[in-house]
């Protein structure tokens, strides 16, 4: 029987390539995000492949997250999967600069949407005695750079609430383990620098960073382990990154 995965944040970047990742390699998939014809377009897509059912949801929105959730229809219902990846840095100031709604939505979407998406899967994982949450981070999860006070913050709570799923679901048999990219080539940029194209792409020039499928293929990896194999904290660069703020830029 193929093992189904909901992805949150997949129209795009690291959710948009798991989903196909996960796909080809014979797992029903549920998508979920807010653009509804990305959406459309990677079901049609990956309907090639395999069952796919989406859901369109601001992970911000509680009662929709839960409502969501609700509706999966029988086949889809069982999750054996769940991918945290929606997220989003908005906006890199200094704190004394920041944008108090760029603050708002990191905290909103980056936090307590995993968390309010995780509260309505968890209790299915719970009676089925099974179940694999992958929880993205970053790199800045694990490190504080200039300029990146909030996102870091959201993303060392994301570090901090893997650890605790990883506790409470242990007498539970479900395995919870974090992946933490560095610098990976999405749309990522673009939405922290609010649609500013050219600044977003500075981000990549002059070396190689990781691309969406690399994590998607990490993810792969993680997922497909022998079910007594928990990988639970991962941190993974491109070979040209050594922290936040070490890139060997080519000029
Ligand atoms: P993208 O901008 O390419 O993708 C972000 C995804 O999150 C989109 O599918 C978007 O879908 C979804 N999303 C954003 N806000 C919401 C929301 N309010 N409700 C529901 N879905 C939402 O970025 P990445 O693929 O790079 O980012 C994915 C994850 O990886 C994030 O958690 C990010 O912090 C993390 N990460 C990224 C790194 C990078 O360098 N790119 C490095 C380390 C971690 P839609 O707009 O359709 O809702
Ligand atoms: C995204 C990577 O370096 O912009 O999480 O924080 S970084």
């Amino acid at each position: 029987m193929k093992k189904t995965a909901l992805i949150t944040g997949a129209t795009s970047g690291i959710g948009r390539a798991t989903a196909r990742a996960l796909a080809q390699n014979n797992y029903q998939i549920i998508l979920c995000g807010r653009r509804e014809e990305r959406m459309s377009e990677l079901q049609k897509e990956l309907s090639e492949l395999t069952e796919v059912h989406t859901l369109l949801f601001d992970v911000r929105d509680k009662e929709k997250v839960f409502e969501a959730i609700a509706s999966l229809p029988s086949e889809f219902s069982k999750i054996d999967v769940l991918i945290n990846n929606a997220g989003n840095a908005h906006g890199m100031d200094p704190i004394q600069n920041g944008n108090i709604d760029d603050w708002d939505a990191m905290i909103d979407i980056n936090v307590k949407g995993l968390l309010y998406v995780s509260k309505a899967i968890i209790p299915g994982m719970i009676e089925q005695k099974s179940g694999h949450i992958i929880n993205i981070g970053s790199t800045a999860a694990k490190e504080v750079y200039p300029n990146g006070n909030v996102y870091c913050a959201s993303k060392h709570a994301v570090d901090a609430i893997n650890q605790g799923m990883r506790m409470d679901l242990n007498p539970h048999g479900i395995r919870v383990g974090a992946i933490h990219p560095g610098m990976v080539e999405t749309e990522f940029s673009e939405v922290r620098f609010k649609g500013d194209t050219e600044r977003a792409s500075k981000v990549y020039q002059g070396f190689q960073p990781l691309k969406p499928e690399d994590i998607a293929d990490i993810i792969h990896f993680v997922v497909s382990r022998p079910y007594h194999v928990n990988i639970a904290d991962l941190v993974v660069m491109s070979t040209a990154q050594a922290s936040s703020t070490i890139v060997k830029k080519v000029v």
